[in-house]
This record gives structure tokens, sequence and C-alpha cells, in this order.
């Protein structure tokens, strides 16, 4: 650490870090060079150094500077809506029931299917600027709303070109294993063996997928069918993460566990012995409460438990036009306080430290620590906690990615 920084944010500091609460320092300087955080403290600690004649000094006064927010849990590109399932939903049709008619997830597909690039990309665009809007500066996207090889690969470009072309960081994740498409009904072992010998190679051979995902549940796959995919992805270096539990108790989190998944995700039927793997293991849990929401689901996923075991907790928009059509990362954490009882610092170690763990990035980003990415928000809030206590309307002052 010699030389001057470039830059010098001072202001209260969310660092996220161990210690005190939101691993706060009140009244700090947060030094950027590079790109990466060149040290954080109390900005009576500020050595000398730090300061030369060309770096530039951001009084933020009052304001609160978090890490960048991180959506590790989204489905972000997709064509159409489901506005009449959801009114559906509402005069008595459950999710499952209509995912049996045909309608849910392959719905999706088949509009996604239709669908020209371009309108994808503009679609998905325009959500990820809204996330990105409220101080998201990491976000997940998943396929699985093309379910052959072609257009599974094709979304998964287009999460890419998005990475590329705006100021956030994308960490891409394959999602083959959705739900069973209307070519292999009845057939879902052979649409498995699809996934396995040609659309996770492909998208393995073209670095398009960072990890792996699959959806458990009785309207979609089995668990030795997932175990099969996630043996598939180990072969061929990438983790895995796991929709587990959500409608049903599938042990969708000791699968997980046992393949050391960086997330299992939803978890709402997740029974004890399922927690106790993922503490073993380190696993991650994504909750999800647009989703818990939007269904009208009735058994919030087992916090207690987690907080007992010690299973870091994220909080994810699970942005899909099925069953969460939220693009507001914030709302997830109120939601999230809510329904599922977290604390605001819960959920907003949730959207930053835990959620970079989710997608195997804690050491590059969550925190703000020296050599961590310099991603972060600054918020015109006098505590931490309002971020998950507005419903709406908070906005950032200013959002840093790469020092920028
Ligand atoms: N669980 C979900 O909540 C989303 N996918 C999944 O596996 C729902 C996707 C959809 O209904 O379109
Ligand atoms: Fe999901």
């Amino acid at each position: 650490m010699t030389g001057p920084a470039e830059a010098i944010w001072l202001g209260h500091l969310a660092t996220m870090a161990a210690g005190a609460p939101y691993g706060a320092v009140r009244d700090g300087a947060l030094a950027v060079r590079d790109g990466r955080i060149l040290w954080v403290g109390p900005r009576a600690g500020l050595s000398r150094d730090l300061a030369g004649p060309a770096t530039r000094i951001h009084e933020m006064g009052k304001a609160w500077i978090t890490p960048g927010l991180i959506d590790c849990h989204t489905h972000l590109i997709f064509a159409g809506e489901r506005s009449a399932e959801f009114e559906g939903r509402l005069l008595g049709t459950s999710y499952e029931a209509a995912a049996r008619q045909g309608g849910g997830i392959l719905s999706t597909v088949a509009a996604t299917r239709k669908a020209a690039s371009a309108d994808l990309e503009a679609a998905a665009r325009g959500r990820l600027r809204t996330l990105m809007s409220e101080g998201v500066t990491t976000i997940e996207i998943k396929s699985g709303y093309g379910l052959d090889l072609e257009t599974e690969l094709r979304l998964l470009r287009i999460a890419r070109e998005l990475g590329r072309t705006e100021a956030v960081t994308v960490r891409t994740t394959l999602l083959a294993a959705h739900a069973v498409p209307p070519e292999f009904v009845g057939r879902s072992e052979a649409f498995v063996d699809e996934i396995v010998q040609r659309i996770l190679p492909a998208a393995k051979a073209e670095r398009l997928a960072d990890a792996v995902d699959g959806f458990l549940e009785p309207v979609a796959f089995s668990a030795p069918q997932i175990a099969r995919v996630f043996a598939a992805a180990g072969a061929h270096g990438l983790p895995v993460k796991l929709h587990a539990d959500q409608l049903s108790d599938g042990g969708g989190a000791a699968l997980a566990a046992s393949h050391r998944a960086l997330s299992a995700d939803h978890l709402e039927y997740t029974n004890e012995s399922g927690v106790r793997a993922m503490a073993e293991q380190g696993v991650v849990a994504v909750l999800l409460p647009g989703a818990y929401a939007t269904v009208g689901a009735r058994q919030p996923p087992p916090v207690p438990t987690f907080r007992a075991r010690h299973v870091r907790m994220a909080v994810a928009t699970d942005c899909n036009p099925g069953s969460s059509p939220l693009t507001s990362l914030l709302m997830a954490g109120n939601l999230a306080c809510a329904l599922f009882r977290l604390t605001p610092e819960e959920v907003l170690a949730g959207m930053t430290a835990h959620a970079a763990a989710a997608l195997g990035l804690d050491a590059e980003v969550g925190r703000l620590l020296p050599g961590l990415r310099a991603d972060f928000v600054v918020w015109p809030v006098d505590h931490p906690r309002e971020l998950a206590y507005w419903m709406g309307g908070l906005q950032p002052i200013t959002r840093v990615r790469h020092g920028r």
C-alpha cells in the first residue's frame, strides 16, 4: 500500500465485514486505486501518503456507503408476461396446476423461442437498468426459457452481451433443467440426456456458463435427474446451484450439499437435516420472498434453523415472469423482513457479502475490504437499516463500479 489513492470517499461505511453490526465504520474513509479498494478505516486514521495532489476527495458527509448490491438469482431474459396466470391464482388455480395444464414456465418458453434476440435483449436491458438504478453492481442471470440447445445458448449470449455493454458484472447460469420442453413430454430422461450430452458441453465450450442450476420439484425434475446434471457440471468443472424445496420437500437442500453447491435457493420446505447438510458444506441459502409472495405460499423457509446452524442467507429478486415479476432488490429485502422475519442487517448481508458467496465471488465483491473490487453505493440515509425499511423510492446518491 504505497503511493497515493486515485480517489478517497468520506462518509459512514457499512463494510459488511465481520465485527461490528454492518461492519460499520462511522466517519470512515475508503481509498480506491485501479478499480480496487486500497484502504478502509476511520477518516481520522487516514495516512497522509494516501492523499496525493491528484487524489480526488469525495466528501459524502453523513451519507452511508455500502458494498454494491448483488442480485444473485434472476431469470432476467424472457419474452412476454404471465399476468393472466397471476390473476388465475387469485381465483384459485395454483402455480403447480397452471404448470401441469401447459401454462407456467412452458408458456414463457414458447414466447421466448419465438422472440428475436434483439427484442429479448432490449427487454432484459430495461429490467437490468431498473435494478442497477437501485444500486445493483453484480447480477446473476439464468437461462431456462429456451430448453433447446440453440435457444439456451442464445439466452446466455445475451446475458454475456449485457455484461459487456452495461456497467454491471454479470454471472451466467445454465438452467436447462428448468422444465421438460414440449418435444420431450413423457421422455424427461431423454431431455436430461440432451442437457448432459449436448447443451451443457456446448455452453461450456463457448464459455457461456459460470454455473449450472436445476429445478428439483415434481413439476420439473427428480433428484436422480438433477444428480445426473450436476455430475456432468462437475465433469466440466462448473459449480452448481439448485432450486430446492420451493413447493415441496424434495430433499433438495441435502442434494445440493452433497454436490457442494454454491447455493440452494427458495428452501421453503427444507427440513432440519437439509439445513445441517448445507451448514456442513457451506452452502448459501438464497431466499426469494418475491416468489413466496407471488405464488401465494404459506410456509416460510426455516430462517431460525439457518441462523442456529450459521448458514449464510442471501436475498434475491428471482426476477421472472411467472413466480416473481420483481425488479427491485430493495423491495425483495423489505419483503424478506415482512414475510421471513429477517432483520435489516441480515437483509443487507444477504444482498452483499452472502450474495457474493452464492456466486463464488466472495473474495472479489460484497464487502468493503482492501483488495476487493471498488464496487459501492452511497445512500441518502441516516442508518443502513433504511435499505430494508423503505417500501420503494430509495435511490442511491452514487453508484460506483470498479472505482468509477
Ligand atoms: N422457480 C421459480 O420460482 C421460477 N423458476 C423456478 O424454478 C419460476 C419460473 C416461472 O414460473 O417462469
Ligand atoms: Fe428462480
